[in-house]
């Protein structure tokens, strides 16, 4: 995420744009792969190499060539550990992911709060091989492991009177050097509406290619909707609440005309400050086209039939 004008952040903590094409280019001379000689050794994340054993891959994954692992682990967004790509991969070693609980909460008739293990075993965990596009520019193919919201929502069944789902991600400053950083107004709150959060599509993740999250990707449970920009899929959950209305999110709350809520890719609306209509595919040499609603058009173009999209960006 790229924030507009540092508010109480010394600039030099923040990456501005320039700085950002000015890596980008640099990412096209290194031949579009990210070159390991200036990135961290992920040493001390934990967690990294449990085998998550054989999984069923979902129809519902694109047939692209997938972004390599080191990529998806060492390029990441992820405040809570700093705002350099590079940070998340060093910093999140932090985390404590275990003991771990999940609590759903709110408009629904069986509010309840999961252990970490028994969470894992609510649904079948499959492959979901899924185009990613960061609202910056770049995007990546990542297999998630993982099973659809709509498991958890089942679960606790919702009420007639819950039209929203809020997503809270841990905040902890023992844990997390980045939360002495007012950028955002903690915790991280991402949100959906409900027939959003119910559809096939939009997953909570605890895997990715075929093992456990790495911290920096949001172990050990985190949220992924496709055909949204990247920073709706907050990471490591530990609260679902049910909602009457429309939850103000982090990235709203902080740049309401820059992040709307519903943050579906399009590349008819640009971000008041760059152009949404292409991307940078990590790992690839020029930019592509960016499709609307990150190609997935056919499957959740409905949710949004009376739509204006341009005010609700
Ligand atoms: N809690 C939390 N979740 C977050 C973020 C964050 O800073 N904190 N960054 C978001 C953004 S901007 C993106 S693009 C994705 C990146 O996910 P990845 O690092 O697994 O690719 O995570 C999203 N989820
Ligand atoms: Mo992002």
């Amino acid at each position: 995420m790229l924030i507009r004008k540092p508010l109480d952040v010394p600039t030099s903590e923040i990456t501005p744009e320039t700085q950002y094409h000015d890596r980008r280019s640099f990412v096209s001379a290194m031949g579009g792969l990210i070159g390991s000689a200036f990135l961290p050794q992920i040493t001390k994340s934990k967690g990294m190499g449990a085998n998550l054993g054989s999984l069923e891959k979902s129809v519902l994954s694109t047939n692209e060539a997938t972004t390599s692992f080191s990529n998806a682990a060492r390029y990441n967004n992820y405040y809570e550990f700093g705002l350099d790509k590079e940070e998340p991969a060093i910093n999140a070693w932090r985390l404590k992911t275990r003991p771990w609980s999940i609590k759903i909460s709110g408009e629904c008739l069986k509010p309840q709060t999961i252990d970490i293990e028994e969470f894992l075993k609510l649904a079948p965990l499959e492959e979901r091989i899924y185009r990613m596009r960061c609202v910056e520019g770049w995007s990546m193919v990542i297999p998630w492991v993982g099973f659809p919201i709509k498991s958890v929502l089942d679960r606790v069944q919702p009420k007639s009177t819950a039209r929203y789902v809020g997503f809270f991600s841990k905040a902890d400053a023992s844990q997390m050097p980045g939360l002495d950083n007012p950028v955002l107004d903690w915790p991280y709150l991402e949100g959906l509406r409900l027939d959003e959060a119910s559809h096939p599509l939009a997953i909570l993740a605890v895997g990715m290619y075929g093992q456990i999250l790495p911290n920096q990707n949001g172990a050990p449970v985190r949220l992924i909707v496709p055909w949204k920009y990247g920073f709706k899929g907050g990471k490591s959950i530990v609260e679902i609440r049910l909602l009457r209305d429309q939850p103000w999110t982090s990235w709203a709350k902080a740049t309401p005309d820059e992040y709307g809520f519903y943050a579906n890719v399009n590349p008819s609306v640009d971000h008041p400050r760059w152009s949404q209509k292409n991307e940078l595919r990590i790992g690839e040499m020029s930019r592509r086209k960016t499709l609307l609603f990150n190609g997935y058009v056919d499957q959740v173009g409905s949710l949004y039939n009376q739509m204006d999209l341009t005010k609700n960006f």
